[in-house]
């Protein structure tokens, strides 16, 4: 088939590698031209195991070619942003300025698809609005559902294999075609309802993960006002079969389970009670951290601060929306001077050349993500350029360091016994 994917983000790049390793013409379609042109030079650096060498195989093969402009083709899939505004509504205009430029090339027996993350009823609402105007009727003339994807960062091309699917479509022929257009790379199942119930589980998902989150934060403050670890408390709870409670942290980034959430809140602000209170939980988390880091230094005025990691979540290089960068803006205004060890970012205006400048006369280091590359640093050589021996780890991660380095003053998040 010949297929168009508009939106050559984090999740179009992926699926259009993934379509055209299944034989498919593939058309990857952006409205920028930098990015179109940064894929047709090959010049792409993906931090996504596989990836570049996938995207590369195929462009070079010819199965999958990259332009601003859309193309005629059987199939198109939209995989834009959905942000969210200041005031937590989702902009959902990416989504209707991508279905209004493939309309005038949909024809007849073509399939559409929307990925994007979406509010219920932007399928029918905006997406089947837009093609309708040029005189096709979704069912009748052309097919349409909505499918989200369901990677994680950093295991985006094995999940994008073995994760089961969900297909909202608007009729059954739709769910018919589109289930095949998708088995062309998908393992696993694919499940099949309506579109409006297909956008409000993926939107279900995401608020699953953030309350559990809230709870572990919720459960956070509750250890350290009592005086428990928190850490030790979940991982003992979660040793009954029924229970999974997810780990405490400075907060909850990245464009999914920060943001999902609130599109079920705007959309039923009387009902998602729960949702809202548990997203102002984790909302609350930076400036805990900011104020725990206070507590531990008082006056700033004269202190540096280094923090390990600034990315959104470990591992990856994306550091958008990202809790750690929330804390240090907030310590910016007030203290001497931070640095930031971040090996997975390679630029950023306050990130160190080495562990060794980052620690350099520190008064405190923040492990703020659990990176790989943070489990081996030689931390007993990088105390010794510290000013003063204190670690706050904020996601459990270095607590053998307080073995290992005797004279270190350990501080974790979830916990304020003397350790
Ligand atoms: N976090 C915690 N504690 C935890 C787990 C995560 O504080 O126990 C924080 C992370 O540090 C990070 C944030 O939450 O700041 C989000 O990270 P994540 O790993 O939970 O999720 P994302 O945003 O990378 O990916 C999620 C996934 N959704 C679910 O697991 C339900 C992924 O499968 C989705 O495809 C993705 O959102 C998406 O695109 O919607």
């Amino acid at each position: 088939m010949k297929l168009s994917i508009i939106g050559m983000g984090y999740i179009g790049v992926p699926t259009a590698a993934m379509f055209a390793e299944s034989g498919h013409h593939v058309l990857g379609v952006d409205i920028s031209e930098k990015k179109v042109n940064v894929m047709k030079n090959l010049s792409f650096s993906y931090d996504e195991p596989g990836l570049n060498e996938l995207v590369k195989k195929h462009i070079l093969s010819g199965n999958l070619r990259v332009s601003t402009k859309v193309e005629k083709s059987d199939a198109f899939i939209i995989a834009v942003p959905t942000p969210m505004d200041e005031n937590k509504n989702v902009d959902i205009s990416y989504v209707k300025s991508a279905a209004e430029s493939i309309a005038p090339f949909v024809e007849k027996g073509n399939i559409v698809v929307l990925e994007s993350t979406s509010p219920p009823l932007t399928t029918e609402n905006i997406v089947k609005t837009e093609i309708e105007k040029h005189g096709l009727r979704a069912g009748d003339d052309f097919y349409l559902a909505y499918s989200p994807e369901r990677i994680i960062p950093g295991n985006m091309l094995e999940e994008l294999l073995t994760n089961d699917r969900i297909l909202g479509a608007y009729d059954e022929n739709s769910a018919e075609k589109v289930k095949a257009l998708y088995k062309s790379f998908v393992k696993s199942n694919i499940y099949t309802t309506d579109c409006k119930t297909a956008e409000m589980c993926k939107l279900a998902e995401n608020t699953y993960r953030a309350v559990n989150i809230a709870l572990a934060n919720e459960l956070a403050q509750i250890s350290e006002s009592i005086g428990i670890n928190a850490w030790e408390l979940i991982s003992l709870a979660n040793k009954h079969p029924r229970v999974n409670i997810l780990r405490p942290g400075p907060g909850v980034g990245g464009h999914c389970i920060a943001i999902d959430p609130w599109f079920i809140a705007e959309r039923e602000p009387e009902l998602s009670r729960m949702i809202k209170l548990s997203m102002n939980i984790n909302l609350e988390m930076p400036e805990l951290q900011y104020e725990r880091i206070r507590e531990i230094l008082g006056d700033l005025s004269d202190k540096k601060i280094t923090f390990l990691g600034m990315t959104f979540k470990a591992n990856t290089d994306d550091y958008r929306s990202s809790p750690i960068l929330d804390i240090v803006s907030k310590l910016e205004k007030n203290c001497k001077e931070i640095a930031i060890f971040d090996p997975k970012v390679k630029s950023y205006r306050l990130k160190s050349n080495s562990e060794k400048d980052a620690f350099q006369d520190s008064d405190l280091v923040v492990l703020g993500v659990e990176h790989e590359e943070f489990k081996n640093l030689d931390y007993k050589e990088l105390f010794k350029y510290t000013k003063t021996k204190k670690l706050f780890d904020t996601r459990n991660f270095l607590s053998h360091l307080k073995n290992e380095i005797p004279d270190l003053e350990y501080y974790l998040l979830g916990c304020k016994n003397e350790i």
